[in-house]
């Protein structure tokens, strides 16, 4: 049993002023973990006057001194790498193969952002002026438990790169992930108060950076309903936001595709750590014509998908992250019954053998339309709907018939057709034939998946504030 009574501020590791604690749960047997303290409303307030005091200096820093604290970083992250990965998958219950590729993901991510920053031009021409990308000041992240210490070190990364400093507001459920990184980040050896960890709840720590005077932005990762309440909240400050929100992506199956290579694809798209991904494609649009052969490659495809420990090397879907999220799933699944979808593959219920944790079947739905709640709304959990579409036209209006727009995918045989039909989508990322992540291209959303961009120079560009001077 572990007990997290630590909160970090200027520096230092310290006791929070907070009394309540938090049971830490395994989502893969149930049973406790540990617990952790939670910081309250006046240790939010003292993370933000120590971030407020650092940006004094840290904001007059030059690009190689950050440079080298990132590298500083990254080299301390890169000697616990197996602890990152064991505790993502002991407390999150995120796969072994998942946890490997976001850990290779934040390795990556410090590398390009190292590369952006080194090339970066901070001080432009413009018209005949010189612009000035001045470091915005206090940056609030809070982030949600999907992946915590990948947007931990994307978020943070870009901060200091841009010459911010930061309080950091982790989910409470993700405590001993947020230990180990402020571990690294405290070797890492950065001057105080550039970096400030508040474990803490929402509507308590990451309301009070909310309304905060003293922070100048909020980088957020979480829901859409969360998402709204801080932007209303930012606005009476105006406070910069980047909110990066829910998706409910499509996968377009043109009908020229090899579905040998697109159905397999479409499932990984899916149920990618295990269905708890913003931009899971959780919508296949299958052309009518070659319904009967998706469902057969389909079902083929999920009964050789391992469920269940994640530890297993093997395994493709773990538990879900808490029992308040199976709930959840097993409401949408119900949702999606009561609607008139037919289940093609899993259901209601845990599969057998798994009664302990939380796990939920991977579920594929067939006779969706586009206007149920299960084909509009985020499940947040490995529950596919099948939507069928007659022309070409009719899969692009559907595919843009949702209030999201995060990512979107296309399969097909024709590179250039595919091409054509990704640049009619409305979404902030379009998959070709696959799926990638390059850490130089933006990343967000259109409509209800959020604001801004993360990444590349976009990404760096919304921890800036530009000043002209007119000569
Ligand atoms: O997310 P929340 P939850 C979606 C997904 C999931 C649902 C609920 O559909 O089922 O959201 O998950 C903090 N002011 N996504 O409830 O609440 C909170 O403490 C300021 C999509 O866990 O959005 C946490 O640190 N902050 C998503 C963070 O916001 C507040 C990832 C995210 O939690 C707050 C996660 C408040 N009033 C869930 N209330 C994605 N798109 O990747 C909460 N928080």
């Amino acid at each position: 049993m572990k007990t997290i009574d630590k909160i970090y501020i200027n520096g230092e590791f310290t006791t929070p002023l907070g009394t309540e604690y938090f049971d830490l749960i395994s989502p893969t047997t149930n049973e406790k973990l540990g617990k952790v303290l939670l910081g309250n409303q006046k240790d939010t307030q003292n993370a933000i006057a120590a971030a407020k005091e650092a940006f004094k200096t840290f904001s007059k820093t030059t690009t190689k001194e950050r440079i080298q604290y990132l590298q500083s970083i990254k080299a301390s992250i890169e000697k616990r790498k197996s602890e990152f990965i064991d505790v993502m998958v002991e407390e999150y219950g995120g796969t072994l193969q998942f946890a490997t590729i976001s850990y290779e993901y934040i390795i990556k991510g410090f590398d390009s952002t190292i590369a952006l920053v080194n090339t970066y031009d901070f001080t432009k021409t413009m018209g005949e002026s010189e612009v000035q990308m001045t470091p915005l000041g206090v940056v609030g992240i809070i982030i949600p438990w999907n992946s915590s210490n990948g947007f931990i070190c994307s978020k943070l990364s870009t901060a200091i790169a841009a010459g911010c400093t930061t309080v950091i507001k982790p989910s409470e459920m993700s405590a001993q992930q947020s230990q180990l990184i402020t571990e690294c980040l405290h070797e890492a050896g950065l001057p105080k108060g550039v970096f400030n960890i508040v474990n803490g709840l929402g509507e308590i720590v990451g309301a009070e950076i909310s309304r905060h005077p003293d922070i100048a932005k909020i980088s957020f990762t979480g829901s859409t309903n969360v998402g709204k309440i801080i932007a209303k909240e930012a606005v009476n400050t105006m406070k910069r936001v980047t909110l990066e929100l829910g998706g409910k992506s499509p996968n377009i199956i043109l009908d020229d595709a090899n579905l040998n290579q697109a159905i397999p694809l479409a499932v990984i798209a899916a149920y990618m750590n295990s269905g708890q991904a913003c931009i899971a494609g959780t919508r296949l649009l299958v052309p009518e014509n070659r319904l009967d052969e998706v469902k057969e490659l389909i079902k083929e495809t999920i009964s050789k998908t391992i469920v269940g420990d994640p530890k297993n090397t093997t395994t493709a879907v773990g538990p879900m992250v808490s029992t308040k999220q199976y709930e959840r799933v097993q409401n949408y699944i119900q949702i999606g019954i009561d609607e008139g979808a037919e289940v093609l593959t899993g259901g209601l219920g845990k599969p057998e053998g798994l009664e302990k944790g939380n796990f939920v079947k991977p579920t594929v739905f067939v006779n969706v339309n586009n206007q149920m709640r299960i084909a509009r709304e985020e499940i947040f959990g490995p529950v596919l709907s099948i939507i069928t579409y007659k022309t070409e036209e009719e899969a692009i209006e559907i595919a843009n018939d949702t209030t999201y727009g995060l990512q979107a995918y296309v399969s097909s045989s024709d590179e250039k057709r595919a091409h054509k039909v990704a640049s009619q989508i409305n979404a902030g990322r379009v998959q070709i034939n696959g799926i990638g992540h390059d850490p130089m291209a933006p990343f967000g959303g259109f409509k209800q998946s959020g604001i801004g961009r993360e990444f590349g120079t976009l990404g760096l560009e919304a921890y800036l504030e530009p000043k002209a001077l007119i000569r």
